[in-house]
């Protein structure tokens, strides 16, 4: 008999970043971070999970091409969710002996992953917790994001919708190194976000290989943990709870200068963002001017697309910039002039 179980796991892009790793192996951080998970139907991993007695393989297909489970990272992930299930055997001798046969997976992202988005969050994510669902595993979804955080550091806060904590931790094992909700999607529904796809080149800097030479070269990087973000991390989750946008935004657009900042500060130089991004930046700041209000915030992680947070309801005024600038969209009408717009640009 062949048991199968399915999941999905969202993308999610981080508003306070995690970059720079204590435990290279066990992927524990030396900060804190925060993200804000992608509406499902947006971005999201579809994972089914099939397992049988007569499989003689792991087995893993990708977006329809057959891929390789071999690395280590991914090994490390089916250890921890076997053990778990060995355990739901101890206690109960009627359960199959899933722990002991060999799994097929199968992955499929909604979107391009020529779109430069961090696919592996949201990858590990449904992998770890498709099985988990496989294996009738008792634990939480906190207690699982500590196998998916091993698959991939960030995977761990795509294990939650909406607003996602991850603890750093201090325990050296990982043992207190999860993702915990603050909030859900719901709490804040106006909430958006906006991809723009400054390029779709693979990253310069694979991430792992970039956090290992900012911890190891950048003196930035060392006020930046101690000084700087703790404080961030207890005010970014207020700010969520509050639905305080402009001091959600304020916060949101340090930080991801903070991280760049100590990108350029390694030793030699990471650069992620290009001319484009930081026509963004302007444009953004820009905007915010305009209305003599926070409408909208950037974040941009380990390339150079950019995503833009803002409410709903201030949507027109943002786009009306947007697509001024880019110019490339018919249809689109404003009530600023042309005059207006481009003296903010
Ligand atoms: C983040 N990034 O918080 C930060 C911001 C990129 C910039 O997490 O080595 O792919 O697998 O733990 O999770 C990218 O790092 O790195 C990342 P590993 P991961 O989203």
């Amino acid at each position: 008999m062949v048991y199968v179980a399915s999941t999905t796991a969202p993308v999610n892009i981080a508003t306070l970043k995690y970059w720079g790793k204590r435990d290279k192996d066990l992927n524990l951080p030396t900060n804190s971070s925060i993200s804000v998970t992608l509406a499902q139907e947006d971005l999201r991993t579809l994972t089914s999970a099939a397992t049988d007695e007569g499989f003689t393989q792991d087995k893993l297909w990708l977006n329809g091409k057959e891929e390789s489970l071999d690395s280590a990272r991914t090994q490390q992930c089916l250890a921890d969710l076997r053990g778990l299930r060995q355990q739901v055997e101890a206690q109960d001798p009627q359960a199959p002996k899933m722990s002991q046969w060999k799994l097929h997976i199968v992955s499929e992202n909604n979107f391009p992953t020529a779109a430069g988005l961090a696919s592996s969050a949201a990858g590990f994510a449904a992998l770890v917790v498709a099985i988990a669902k496989l294996y009738q595993l008792p634990q939480d979804y906190s207690e699982i994001s500590k196998i998916a955080r091993k698959g991939s550091g960030s995977a761990c806060r795509s294990l939650f919708g909406g607003y996602v904590a991850w603890e750093m931790g201090e325990n050296l094992d990982g043992s207190d190194s999860k993702a915990v909700e603050v909030a859900p999607l719901n709490h804040w529904p106006n909430m958006k976000a906006a991809i723009l796809v400054v390029s779709d080149m693979k990253k310069d800097t694979p991430s792992t290989s970039g956090m290992q030479l900012t911890v190891k070269t950048s003196d930035l990087f060392q006020e930046r943990i101690k000084n700087v973000v703790p404080q961030r991390f207890e005010e970014m989750k207020q700010a969520i709870r509050n639905k305080d946008f402009p001091t959600f935004a304020d916060l949101t657009m340090k930080d991801s200068n903070s991280f760049h900042a100590t990108c350029l500060d390694s030793y030699p130089p990471i650069f992620y963002m290009n001319d484009t991004s930081r026509k963004i930046i302007r444009l953004v700041h820009s905007i915010n001017a305009f209305y003599n209000e926070t409408i909208v915030a950037y974040t941009y992680d380990a390339g150079p697309n950019a995503v833009l947070y803002y409410l709903e309801e201030n949507e027109s005024k943002l786009f009306a910039f947007i697509y001024k600038l880019f110019d490339k969209v018919s249809g689109w009408e404003t009530k600023y002039t042309e005059a207006e717009l481009n003296d903010f640009l």
